[in-house]
């Protein structure tokens, strides 16, 4: 493609002079990995196009909500219908009262929900409920979890356990970071030490049970069930964030998975977004009755939303969830997730590359290293100019992965065994480039 007949190019340009870094979210600026952001001008199933009309497979999915892949014809359907019905109307509908239903029906930790507009909106009002519950004022979070972008949770580790954290960005001011601890990922001493010191003024524990932020590292189980305990022992809310696994990597999501492992494990708060709105801009956080009660109108806790539950964005989100809850449908998806990411290790080490991948349901991570990473500083060991190379040579040959190599990927109920075939022939072209 010449520089001249680039769509993408010109359309960055344009983009640049009007919106910051060109894009509404930085990640999708490439500026992790380098060239110019591919404009999309359409997706179906499993493929997006770009300006120039080159076709992808799409492993990014709007970054985790579209389990189903692009213009599902039930979906679709859905949305088309709800929107001839009225857009926003700013009051109650039937449909908020169904999709609430068909969510805490799959997530027995939740007695009560609240729908709002996104995973941030969602995160900022589980961490205000807690201490509105609580009364108290001090968070937990751990490194390379991303919970958001509220100021509380904007967050990098203090210099030791004493003291707390500081500022990840401008503009969030050090009085707001002061209440936030920030923990390594899958240590246990840690967190016991942590609330050795701390413990009667911690509200809640709030983590990623998988994290995907830091592409692909699961909380230990000897981790998640100390987390239980701890919180429990101490009057502090274990609050797991969801919005990347929630319907993602199962029907009961991860904490679903957990309580396989751990007997009656069970968070106080869950936050849910991406796949529970299909690709609209739908989220929610939710937990036991006695804790949603103090949420306004009937408790102390604010909050609010002008399109919380919009009605286009349930009528997508419970079509989805209507589809993802027919029978087989994560096995399929996890079958072949697991089968893209086996096809990529054999391409890598056939060709001498060192790589490590895993997967969960439709939620996949892998690393350019020897062995799965347990917590951000071993994430942080992967050369980022070999992915980067990864990463570029993927999308010459069609292939979409995420940007940066901290983030997971996704495969969708549309990609074919024919998608992972041509995706690993693809990636064994790459790591071959790779070996030399
Ligand atoms: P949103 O405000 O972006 O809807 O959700 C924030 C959020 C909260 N919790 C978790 C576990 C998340 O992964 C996210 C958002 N995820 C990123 C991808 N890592 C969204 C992509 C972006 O920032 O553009």
């Amino acid at each position: 493609m010449t520089h001249s007949t680039d769509l993408n190019l010109s359309l960055f340009e344009r983009a640049k002079a009007l919106i910051p870094g060109g894009v509404n979210s930085p990640v999708r600026a490439f500026r992790a990995v380098g060239g110019t952001p591919r404009f999309i001008a359409r997706a179906q199933g499993a493929y997006m196009w770009d300006a120039n009309g080159q076709r992808f497979i799409d492993y990014i999915g709007s970054w985790g909500p579209m389990i189903l892949g692009h213009g599902h014809p039930a979906v679709l359907e859905a949305v088309q219908k709800a929107a001839l019905e009225g857009f926003s109307f700013g009051a109650p509908t039937e449909r908020e009262v169904e999709l609430a239903e068909e969510i805490i029906r799959h997530v027995p930790s939740m007695e009560m929900i609240r729908l709002v507009s996104s995973g941030t909106e969602a995160g900022m009002s589980a961490i205000r409920l807690a201490r509105g519950a609580t009364g108290r004022s001090k968070i937990i979070k751990f490194n390379g979890c991303y919970h958001g972008h509220a100021d509380s949770l904007l967050v990098k580790a203090g210099s030791g356990l004493a003291t707390f954290g500081h500022a990840t960005s401008a503009g969030v001011p050090a009085e707001v970071v002061q209440h936030t601890l920030v923990l390594e990922y899958n240590d246990v001493a840690q967190l016991e030490e942590a609330f050795a010191l701390h413990g009667k003024e911690v509200a809640c524990v709030i983590m990623e049970p998988i994290a995907g932020n830091m592409n692909f590292v699961r909380a230990s189980v000897p981790f998640m069930r100390r987390a239980r305990e701890l919180c429990t022992q101490h009057g502090a809310l274990l609050v797991i964030d969801e919005v990347m696994t929630g319907f993602r990597v199962g029907l009961g999501s991860a904490q679903g998975l957990y309580a396989q492992q751990i007997p009656g494990f069970a968070p106080d708060l869950t936050v849910l977004g991406k796949v529970i709105g299909g690709g609209m801009p739908l989220a929610a956080f939710g937990g036991p009755r006695a804790i949603m009660e103090q949420l306004a109108p009937l408790g102390p806790v604010y909050q609010a939303g002008t399109l919380s539950g919009n009605p286009v964005a349930t009528a997508c989100g419970l079509a989805t969830l209507r589809e993802i809850a027919k029978p087989g449908f994560y096995e399929q998806l996890a079958a072949r997730t697991r089968a893209l990411i086996d096809g990529l290790a054999g391409a890598a080490q056939a060709e001498g590359v060192a790589f490590c991948a895993d997967s969960e349901g439709g939620m996949f991570g892998f690393f350019l290293l020897p062995q799965l990473p347990q917590n951000y500083p071993e994430v942080l060991k992967t050369d980022g100019a070999r992915f980067n190379q990864l990463f570029h040579g993927l999308l010459e040959r069609g292939v979409y992965i995420a940007p940066a190599l901290y983030e997971a990927g996704f495969v969708s109920a549309a990609h074919t065994a024919q998608d992972i075939d041509a995706t690993v022939a693809a990636a064994r072209e790459v790591f071959k480039m790779l070996s030399i």
